[in-house]
């Protein structure tokens, strides 16, 4: 190979890497943290994240193997994302985590951090996985 198709084939290769990446990132988002939930009662809050809003990801709270203390077992668990501001925090809304994924859409740049606000069936809820995506 001469210099010139040496040339080429690199920039081949970095333009499909660039492109690899791009399409990525929406699957991917610009961060996340996980971690479990061991008998939370409503009114628990998450540890907060700070969303950048550096791309188009929606905000998710994904959850497995879960469990609470009622009868019925574990059915559902209410989830409301909070936008942490200076005064009263903004409301996001309330989803309804059946032990998979909730999105909350596109967030702007800012603090947030989640609060159980419901469990069915029982009063306590633990959750093996946690991921939040942002
Ligand atoms: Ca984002």
């Amino acid at each position: 190979m001469n210099a010139k198709n040496r040339r080429m084939a690199r920039g081949l290769v970095t333009g499909a890497v660039l492109l690899g990446f791009a399409a990525a990132t929406p699957a991917f988002a610009e961060g996340s943290w996980t971690s479990y939930i061991t008998g939370w009662t409503p009114g628990k809050e998450s540890r907060r994240w700070t969303d950048n809003n550096t791309d188009a990801a929606s905000t998710s709270v994904s959850f497995s193997g879960c469990s609470s203390d009622g009868g019925t077992g574990f059915r559902q668990a209410g989830l409301k994302l909070w936008k942490d501001v200076f005064g009263p925090d903004d409301d996001q809304g309330t989803k309804s985590n059946t032990c998979n994924s909730v999105y909350w859409g596109d967030k702007a740049s800012g603090k947030y951090y989640f609060e159980l606000w419901s469990v069915t069936s029982g009063g306590q809820l633990s959750v093996n996985s946690v991921t939040t995506r942002y």
